[in-house]
Formats: C-alpha cells, sequence, structure tokens
C-alpha cells in the first residue's frame, strides 16, 4: 500500500553550533514584490510549512529555517526568508552565514563578494572560504541607553536598546554565569526580562517588540573581548554568537566610543564558539558590522509530508486531549 506524500529538499548546516535549514525546493509559491509583502504573504497563507520545517517531529526550536525566493534586485543571487519556532526574522546572522555556506556547497556561488536580499534589506556576503563566511549586515544603531525595568525575581535589570537586523536587550551585567550548565536559568531570566519589557510597553522604535535578549559577561577564552548568552523569539537560546545581536553590541560599543571602526571584536556565544565584528561607518553616519564566522553542512534532506500524519505541521500542543 502506498501513501500519498508531498517532499520538500532541505539542507542543514550549523554556523557556530547554531543550526540553519535551507528549503531548496518545495516551499510555498509567495509571489512577486517586496520581500516584507511575500513574508505577509507567508505568514497569512503558508504558516503551516513554517512549522512543518522547524517543529518537532521534523524539526527542532533551535532551528533557523531559511526559505530561497527570487529577489527583487537583479544585482542579487537570491532573496531569503527566514523563520524559527515561532515567527519570521527580518533578517538573521549566523542564517545568512549558513546560506551562503549551502549556496557554495552546491555551486551555486563561488568564493567572493554576493548580495542577498533580505525583508529588511541587502546583506552584502563574502565567501571566503568553503566553511568561512563575512557578512556585511543592515546598519544598525543605538536606540535607548541604559533602560530599566523591573523584573519579577530579578529585580530591576538595565539594558540597552539596539537593532542590528532584530531588536535586542543588551545586559551588560548578565543575572547569572555565562557558563553551559546555566542555560536553563539563563532563559527563564530572559523570558522573565522579555514579559517585563513588554508589560512595561518598553519597545524598540516606532513600538517595535523587543524580542531578543542578551546577556554578557567576561569571555572564557584567550583572545576573545566577551562571553554572551542570546535568547530568541520562540523560547530557544542561540548556540552561536548571533550575528544580528553581536551586530546591535557593536552598535552599543560604537555609541559609547568603546570600539572604532575597522577594530575587531571577539564574540564567545554560551558555548564557546565565536563571531568577529568590526564596524565601518557609512555615508550617512551609520554603523554598518560586518560579521565573520564559520558554518558547516551537516546534512542534505527530504523532509516527507504524508497524508494523515497529525503533526505534518509539527507539534504545537493545539488541539490534543
Ligand atoms: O544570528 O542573527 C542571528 C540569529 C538571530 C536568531 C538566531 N540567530
Amino acid at each position: 500500500m502506498t501513501t500519498r506524500a508531498s517532499k520538500i529538499v532541505v539542507i542543514d548546516s550549523h554556523t557556530e553550533g547554531e543550526p540553519t535549514r535551507v528549503v531548496i525546493s518545495g516551499g510555498p509559491d509567495l509571489g512577486t514584490g517586496p520581500l516584507s509583502s511575500r513574508v505577509q504573504r507567508f505568514r497569512e497563507a503558508a504558516d503551516d510549512f513554517r512549522r512543518t520545517v522547524i517543529l518537532e517531529p521534523r524539526g527542532s526550536d533551535a532551528l533557523v529555517g531559511a526559505l530561497l525566493v527570487p529577489p527583487t534586485d537583479p544585482s542579487c543571487v537570491t532573496g531569503v526568508i527566514f523563520f524559527n519556532n515561532a515567527a519570521y526574522l527580518g533578517m538573521c546572522g549566523h542564517g545568512m552565514i549558513g546560506v551562503a555556506v549551502t549556496l557554495g556547497y552546491l555551486s551555486r556561488i563561488t568564493a567572493g563578494t554576493h548580495r542577498i536580499e533580505t525583508p529588511v534589506g541587502v546583506v552584502e556576503v563574502q565567501l571566503i572560504e568553503p566553511n568561512l563566511v563575512s557578512i556585511e549586515n543592515v546598519p544598525s544603531y543605538r536606540y535607548r541607553s541604559q533602560v530599566s525595568v523591573n523584573v519579577e525575581s530579578l529585580g530591576v535589570v538595565t539594558g540597552d536598546i539596539a537593532w542590528g537586523g532584530n531588536w535586542f536587550f543588551l545586559v551588560s551585567e548578565s543575572p547569572f554565569p555565562l557558563r553551559f550548565e546555566n542555560i536553563r536559568q539563563l532563559n527563564d531570566a530572559s523570558d522573565l526580562v522579555r514579559s517585563a519589557l513588554s508589560k512595561a510597553g518598553i519597545t524598540g522604535k516606532d513600538g517595535a517588540e523587543i524580542d531578543h535578549i542578551e546577556f554578557f559577561g567576561p569571555p572564557s577564552s584567550p583572545g576573545a573581548h566577551s562571553r554572551n548568552f542570546v535568547y530568541c523569539p520562540g523560547g530557544a537560546y542561540d548556540r552561536s554568537p548571533c550575528g544580528t545581536g553581536t551586530s546591535a553590541k557593536l552598535a552599543c560599543l560604537a555609541a559609547d566610543e568603546k570600539l572604532s571602526a575597522g577594530e575587531p571584536w571577539i564574540q564567545e556565544s554560551i558555548i564557546g564558539s565565536r563571531f568577529t565584528g568590526t564596524y565601518r561607518r557609512n555615508a550617512a553616519g551609520e554603523i554598518i558590522p560586518t560579521i565573520t564566522g564559520r558554518a558547516f553542512i551537516c546534512s542534505e534532506a527530504h523532509l516527507v509530508r504524508q497524508s494523515g500524519d497529525p503533526f505534518v505541521a509539527g507539534i504545537t500542543g493545539q488541539g490534543l486531549t
């Protein structure tokens, strides 16, 4: 007996420990137009596809998906829409490094510089070696400095609000030591900070939700400048130092005049992996961060959706008894 099934072709990689799943074929047709309106269509008409690709039993909470789409800008090699277990991401730094390594692995790009379109702007990627990539991110900036919020069980927590392609609340003094064994406590604390910001009406520019929380502390390895823990929307933590989070950090360092243009900043993650960040200023004086890190291909797979599978769009807990 056969059961009808549809297939989605994916390539999985990890960037400094953080997984990316690039959808090569079998994704929804989102039509044409600006990527921001295609994200809207994705959300409204094909959100079950996001859940199939990311959620258990085919994925995991740590995964970030990357749907390759035709770009509107002909100078770009592709467009990409990032998504995770909860939502759609404007940009994703580790994901972009994973996309570049995947495109290189497929021989769709060669070593050199390429432009890739995202819903929040065009990102320039440099494939330096098959597993080493620099991305020049979107303009990043600190929006507000030293904002205090009262957080249940933690008391007053103070941090900066910055944009690095996503909105971040950056806390320089982590409430718990940044050690692997403290991940659960760090995650719970971040979750409380995120809710407290939301309840207090503290947002990014134009009322945008601050959905990433970043704690900082001293580094563990020689040569690094700092270690971080990054909490992502959906409750998973970033295994990498977070590309957009490191960009937000660079924006704060630049605003405080603690890091000059061109000076490297080595950001260590909670698992000890690293990104190197630098920045330049564009003609408008904005910070343009460059993030360099490694990604490695983990698998090439077909995700299969068999008819009759009650969890074809992932395990959401909804509708279960
Ligand atoms: O690297 O920018 C990043 C990122 C965002 C969420 C997970 N990783």
